[in-house]
């Protein structure tokens, strides 16, 4: 399940154009260094077989080859040969493979894949229509159960302990992986190698919350690392929707509190969640935020 989440926020992690995190870039490079297993460039050249000469013509003529769009639009060079970004026409979208690939947006529509949302996005770019428009969640769009008082309160139990466990578990694998930076991978060693650590499971409320005071001090580093992750575009202690979004989108689905959530971390209602913010509605004391946990 750890796998598959972080996976996804990788893929949905492109309402920005903005450079990607160091994490995900290493996540990617991993994936593609077992998947295709050659240099991508041999391979083009071997479909073109005889045609090698001419391909490396048009290789080098096509501007559009090292200019990069954001989602949801294409490349197309003008008169003057100029590449620029335009929209892409939804239809050019590759067909959804199956309903996982569909997404719901927040004007309550299904799309076909997110590569529809984001081209239909960007045909109502500086409209108010399209300002608003994001994507909500990984999934065609379904009845999600209103959620009660008593369900906010056990979301960060849940959530808190989920964290804990993906950071353990990216240390386990990191031994060729890099993905953690060797201060993060101190900092995760200690929660590791603490016998009082509760193993992951399928916990009760009372257990998660009992060992949330016990082992308190275990759950502030989680915290303040998912900030991180998220906080990218920019680094600036603060997240906007969009820099949330790859935590939200997969989570909605299956825990029907989180839109609640995360608007009433945002304390001040100013549409970003500050590190402070974020601290407090997991939990964490004012005294134990510190900014320098999130490098
Ligand atoms: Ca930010
Ligand atoms: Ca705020």
């Amino acid at each position: 399940a750890v796998v598959w989440f972080v996976d996804v926020s990788a893929e949905i992690d492109s309402e920005t154009s903005a450079p990607e995190s160091a994490q995900i870039r290493n996540r990617r490079s991993c994936r593609s260094e077992t998947e295709v297993g050659a240099n991508p460039v041999q391979v083009e050249v071997g479909e073109f077989d005889e045609a090698i000469e001419v391909v490396e013509d048009v290789v080098a003529e096509n501007p559009c080859l090292n200019h990069h769009c954001k989602k949801g639009k294409v490349c197309e060079v003008d008169e003057s040969n100029t590449p620029m970004c335009v929209c892409q026409d939804p239809s050019t979208c590759p067909v959804a493979e199956g309903e996982f690939e569909h997404v719901c947006g927040t004007d309550n529509k299904t799309y076909d894949t997110s590569c529809h949302f984001f081209a239909t996005k960007c045909t109502l770019e500086g409209t108010k229509k399209g300002h608003k428009l994001h994507l909500d969640y990984i999934g065609p769009c379904k009845y999600l159960e209103p959620c009660m008082d008593n369900e906010l309160n056990e979301f960060p139990l849940r959530m808190r302990d989920w964290l804990k466990n993906v950071l353990v578990t990216l240390y386990e694998r990191d031994e060729d992986n890099n993905l953690l930076t060797e201060k993060q991978k101190l900092r995760v060693k200690k929660i590791y190698e603490n016998e009082k650590r509760l193993q992951a499971g399928d916990h009760s409320l009372d257990l998660l919350a009992h060992d949330f005071e016990k082992n308190y001090n275990m759950y502030i580093f989680p915290v303040h690392w998912q900030f991180g992750q998220l906080d990218q575009h920019p680094v600036d202690g603060y997240l906007t929707h969009t820099e949330l979004a790859p935590l939200r989108a997969p989570l909605i689905p299956m825990e029907h509190c989180t839109t609640r959530f995360f608007e009433q971390c945002d304390a001040d209602n100013d549409k970003y969640i500050a590190l402070e913010e974020w601290a407090t509605c997991f939990g964490i004391k004012e005294q134990d935020v510190d900014k320098d946990l999130i490098i």
